[in-house]
């Protein structure tokens, strides 16, 4: 390591006086001006994980759904997945160093990780459209090849197919051509194949409207178009042309606001969807004739995609396992839908993709979705090998399910949920099932449902387990929350220090709209008072 150099380059990525920051659920993201020194760095620590780990690894620079003028800056491991915990202790140490103390940190990581400083390295950058992300992306550069690393920069990429990339460069091609028309011809190729068994015409289906957030989305959806060909026609909004990245607008606006995104021109019984900024989220929805927004989740996606999927192993007779993974947020009504009528077991993890992911992990073929719509389906190597096997081999009708199941574990990215490719997984399923998007949201009817936020003094005050469902801290709160959910029907509540903003989140869920907005709020005034709040207390607002 050539430390002089080093230090000469971290003069010029100054970090700001007093600034400390954290890599958290999605990396580190704040406003784009603070975030220099924090990606030159984040070069540099990528160019130690891949030493340590002989692989490529990946950093994307987004800020997801927040605001134009924040960025962020997140690694992916070899395998296309999130960084490991350990080394996101080591990102913030470095990221929060003072100049004088950048170089001491990178020799204490890599003594403490056994990197192998002559080891080659390799790093691929992706980033979004935001207007820092270009000075910012080759801020990582510079880090990047100060400790002499090797990169290649594929410039404009959704986050997911940044994960593609690691993936296909990790395994040898043999998951896929790590170029931007490989993915598409990946993706397209099973689309194209998957739909061509739909016994209808599918007419009705070939439309889809699609909110891009003003975002990545919209350029890669522009460019994939022609490789769909005829099998799906996407109309695009927000595509970046006029509107601000995320403003009113995008996956993110939509679940939270319970409404239509600006900008979009529905009507009554289209099928619409919305992705978020930097592509990973997806969710649905449509007007209905009475002229009601309805929204379709990550919920519903999940339980649109593991009936399917076990639909068709049922169908080829396999006894394979196959598990849901959710968070707390899931509607109270899915977990029941999938427990009780498809008889799929359900599993909670801690809010994040990287707990999702792992739990999916362990199933043959492991579905997992966030309610905000982030999610894809995971299958076991093995499984998918069996399933190649018997495409070639079975009976007729048995062959038709396990070549549908052939082509949707090429549908899927497996790296991370992806926005692109869970739409043309939702879109083929809706074909192949004869399914309009009423009668998909129709499978089951969501808790009528409220999300708040609560501020407080610090919001490490509250800690929680059972997968973020129950509090354990502060004294008293838990008790007050029960006593609470008691009052309501069908009703449940939790609480969560929020991973990405520096609040309270507040989740209830009840028989009606009111009760959920009342138990709400009488949840985030236990919280106020209990957890040191700070400025207006909660008033009703409904
Ligand atoms: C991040 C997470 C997302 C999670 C959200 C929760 C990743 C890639 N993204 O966006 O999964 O739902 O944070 O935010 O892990 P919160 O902690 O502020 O509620
Ligand atoms: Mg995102």
């Amino acid at each position: 390591m050539d430390l002089a150099a080093v230090t000469e380059h971290s003069a010029l990525h100054a970090k700001p006086a007093g600034l400390t920051l954290q890599y958290g659920t999605a990396g580190f993201r704040t406003k784009a001006e603070h975030l220099d020194h924090v990606m030159f760095r984040m070069g540099l620590l990528a160019v130690l994980r891949s030493k340590q780990t002989q692989s490529t690894i990946g950093v994307m620079v987004t800020a997801s759904h927040n605001p134009e003028e924040d960025n962020g800056v997140k690694l992916v491991d070899p395998l296309g997945e999130m960084l490991a915990p350990a080394w996101e202790e080591h990102a913030t140490c470095l990221a929060n160093a003072e100049e004088q103390d950048v170089t001491r940190v990178l020799v204490d990581i890599s003594e403490k990780e056994a990197v192998n400083l002559q080891q080659e390295a390799f790093v691929v950058i992706g980033r979004d459209t935001r207007p820092s992300s270009e000075k910012l992306s080759q801020s990582v550069i510079d880090g990047v090849t100060v400790l002499g690393g090797h990169f290649h920069d594929y410039g404009l990429l959704t986050t997911p197919q940044l994960h593609y990339m690691v993936y296909c460069r990790n395994t040898d091609g043999q998951y896929g051509k790590a170029t931007i028309e490989g993915y598409y011809q990946k993706l397209s190729t099973a689309f194209v194949q998957l739909t061509k068994q739909a016994s209808c015409s599918g007419e009705d289906y070939r439309s889809l409207k699609v909110d891009c957030a003003n975002g990545i989305g919209a350029l890669k959806l522009k460019e994939m178009q022609h490789y769909l060909a005829q099998g799906l026609s996407v109309q695009l909004f927000n595509d970046g042309t006029k509107g601000k990245l995320n403003h009113l607008c995008g996956a993110d606006f939509v679940k939270s606001h319970q409404k239509p995104p600006h900008g979009m021109e529905m009507k009554p019984d289209e099928r619409c969807c919305s992705f978020d900024g930097d592509a990973d989220r997806i969710v649905y929805y449509y007007l209905g004739a009475e002229g009601h927004f309805h929204l379709i989740d990550g919920d519903k996606i999940a339980t649109l995609i593991s009936t399917f999927l076990k639909e068709l192993l049922l169908e080829i007779g396999e006894n394979l396992n196959i598990g849901v993974v959710q968070t707390a947020y899931a509607n109270g009504s899915s977990t029941r839908y999938l427990e009780e009528v498809m008889k799929v077991p359900v599993y909670c993890t801690k809010t994040g993709v990287k707990h999702l992911h792992h739990k999916a992990q362990e199933f043959d073929i492991g579905v997992y979705f966030e309610a905000n719509g982030h999610g894809t389906a995971l299958f076991k190597k093995a499984v998918e090998m069996k399933i190649k096997q018997l495409a070639k081999e079975l009976d007729n009708k048995k062959q038709k399910a396990a070549k549908m199941l052939e082509n949707i574990i090429d549908l899927f990215n497996q790296a991370a949920g992806d926005a692109i490719s869970d739409m043309l997984v939702i879109e083929a399923i809706l074909v192949l099932k004869g399914l309009t998007v009423q009668q998909w949201d129709a499978l089951y009817t969501d808790l009528p449902n409220r999300q708040l936020k609560v501020k407080v003094a610090d919001r490490r005050v509250i800690s929680t387990t059972d997968a973020e469902r129950r509090a354990v801290t502060p004294p008293g709160l838990q008790e007050a929350i029960d006593a609470l959910v008691k009052k309501y029907k069908l009703s449940r509540a939790f609480v969560r220090p929020s991973g990405t903003e520096d609040v309270v989140r507040v989740y209830a869920e009840a028989d009606s709209q009111a009760n959920a907005d009342s138990l709400a709020q009488e949840v985030s005034l236990a919280v106020f008072k209990l957890a040191g709040g700070i400025g207006e207390e909660p008033q009703p607002r409904f």
